[in-house]
């Protein structure tokens, strides 16, 4: 393995001054909003991150990475860094064009001469890169259902960095860790990727890697997009502050990686021994399911758990990172200290808390013992999850029109309001169709944006410990889901298919809509001329048949409470 190399790596910036000129030019240009996932890459594209890359990639890098992992030169390159955007924007560009590319609030910057433009072949890209064309696997979602239709390449020239109001200090550029490095005359720099907060076994795993290899530790987390449902950063960031204190003096740094994530296993972990290179590190730790999705719509694993790291371990080499064995640790408590699981003096009690056994003391706010983490670590999380009774949630109703949706959502909040605790918003089809909708049609791009306006309040609602109460049609599976991982960033997610059938509800027609449906006088009826997609795992199904309405609230009231969401 050669040597450190802290040598500068080379940036997409211009100098200040041409910054400054270009800016006004570029304001003339095309320009492309870019999207989070963008921002995070054009980023690390720019800032050496991704070196060797020089911007957006081509077609021909692009199927290069795609089928057998290499650019068009045959650099070893696992992930597409792609511009993808929409239709409409695609029209209006051509190769051999500049386009300027803002971040959200539209500053710019940098500018794409655009040498490509081309339709990609998603289902192939999800088969090759993700290992299945499976919406069940974060990035396939993403590619189908977020990512737009037509993708773009060409080099990038960067005019500045994006802003980021939040913890600056603890943010470095690649240029600006080997500098570090550099400095503080580190020679072998083990880095630790996550996007999990970290507990002791995470420390003393740590710190034994960079123990063994003889080198200093860099916790890298990533702060760009990781997985829906993980822990926020900004709570992440403060538990990983607390742990840097219980390293040795001098022997650990702490910087965040604005990197977005695919979730792809072994492509993902070489990816980021890439980027760790590039960064100044000699050695990474690589564990077990690195970047792992979780489960296919099989329940399956997408990936054998130790994929990457023979992946990683084959391309060692042009990596250029050496990897290190990630070592599962497990508490002794005869010892009262961590061991890795295949050295456990023989006949001594082993503790160990699984996430999702951690998840669940969080939730129902149980004790959480100070052999497994932090008290530190344990009260930012604590702060951030408090136990479910306490946090807002949304309930999200999904059937067909008059299938009596609205009319238990009725009954459910009067029965929450009743108990009392925690505000209730009810955002129902016809009365989010009046105030926040009244613009939209049926299309399916309407629908899409009426069901995404009422996720974004829900999450809201949800974020600030409210209840929210949705009863729209939402017929598409994917739009539900998009407003599923809205909503649990912040709190729990509960869908329930009201599951009438059409029949009952075109029998009893009590808007009388049905009959005009059905006499052609309303286009795009959902369930007579426009598609339902029924949920595949509602958290709950009620059946509205020969039941009344006070009953099928309460089975949602039990759900609710059996989920630890209230205290009867
Ligand atoms: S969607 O698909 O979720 O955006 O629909 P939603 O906002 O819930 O609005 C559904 C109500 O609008 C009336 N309506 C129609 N429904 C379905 N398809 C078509 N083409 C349509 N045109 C009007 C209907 O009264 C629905 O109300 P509910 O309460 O569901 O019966």
């Amino acid at each position: 393995m050669s040597l450190p190399n802290h040598a500068p790596i080379p940036e997409l910036y211009v100098s200040s001054e041409s910054a400054q000129k270009l800016k006004l030019t570029a304001g003339q240009l095309p320009s492309w909003d870019l999207t989070p996932r963008q921002i995070c890459d054009l980023e690390l594209l720019m800032n050496g991150g991704f070196s060797p890359l020089k911007g957006f990639l081509g077609q021909a890098d692009y199927d290069g990475v795609v089928e057998n992992m290499r650019l068009a030169d045959g650099t070893l390159w696992p992930m597409p860094i792609t511009l993808d955007v929409s239709e409409a924007f695609a029209e209006k560009v051509e190769p051999g064009q500049d386009i300027a590319l803002r971040d959200q609030e539209g500053v710019i910057l940098a500018i794409l001469s655009i040498s490509d433009k081309w339709i990609p072949n998603k289902a192939n890209e999800a088969e090759k890169v993700f290992g299945a064309d499976d919406v069940a696997h974060p990035a396939v979602n993403y590619l189908h259902n977020t990512a737009g239709k037509v993708y773009l390449g060409g080099p990038v020239i960067g005019i500045q960095q994006p802003v980021h109001y939040d913890f600056k200090a603890r943010r470095d550029t690649p240029n600006e860790l080997r500098a570090l490095f550099r400095k503080l005359g580190w020679r072998k720099i083990v880095a630790f990727q996550t996007r999990n907060p970290l507990h002791r076994a995470h420390q003393e795993l740590t710190f034994r890697a960079a123990r063994e290899a003889e080198a200093n530790l860099l916790i890298h987390p990533v702060v760009g997009m990781t997985k829906p449902g993980d822990v926020d950063h900004f709570t992440r960031v403060r538990c990983y502050e607390a742990v840097l204190d219980k390293y040795p003096a001098q022997t650990t740094a702490l910087s965040l990686l604005n990197l977005a994530m695919r979730m792809a296993g072994p492509r993902e972990a070489m990816w980021h021994g890439i980027i760790r290179r590039n960064h100044g590190c000699t050695h990474m730790i690589v564990g077990r399911d690195h970047a792992g999705p979780g489960k296919n719509s099989q329940g399956k694993d997408f990936y054998d758990p130790y994929a990457a790291q023979e992946l990683f371990r084959k391309h060692q080499a042009e990596i250029g990172v050496e990897m290190v064995d990630f070592k599962h640790m497990v508490y002794v408590q005869e010892k009262a200290q961590y061991f890795p699981a295949n050295e456990i003096p023989e006949g001594s009690t082993v503790l160990d808390i699984s996430g999702t056994e951690l998840r669940r003391r969080l939730r129902e706010g149980l004790e959480i013992p100070e052999w497994f983490s932090f008290p530190e670590v344990v009260n930012e999380l604590r702060k951030t999850s408090p136990a479910r009774s306490k946090q807002g949630f949304t309930v999200f109703f999904t059937g067909l029109s008059g299938s009596g949706k609205s009319t238990i959502a009725n009954a459910l909040m009067v029965k929450l309001m009743e108990m009392g605790g925690r505000p209730v918003t009810l955002l129902d089809g016809d009365v989010v169709r009046k105030h926040l909708s009244s613009e939209l049609g049926f299309s399916k791009e309407h629908r899409d944006l009426n069901i995404k306006r009422i996720g974004y309040v829900a999450s809201e609602i949800t974020k600030n410990g409210g209840i929210a109460l949705c009863a729209p049609i939402a017929p598409y599976t994917a739009t539900r889901r998009a407003v599923r991982e809205m909503v649990e960033a912040f709190g729990a997610f509960v869908e329930v298919h009201v599951a009438t059938s059409l029949e009952e509800c075109e029998r009893r027609d009590r808007k009388g809509l049905y009959k005009l449906a059905r006499e052609g006088k309303i286009k795009e009826f959902t369930g007579i001329s426009d598609p339902y997609e029924a949920p595949a795992k509602a958290e709950l199904v009620v059946d509205t048949e020969n039941v009344d309405v006070d009953h099928c609230a309460h089975q949602v009231l039990l759900k609710l409470e059996q989920m630890g969401l209230i205290r009867a």
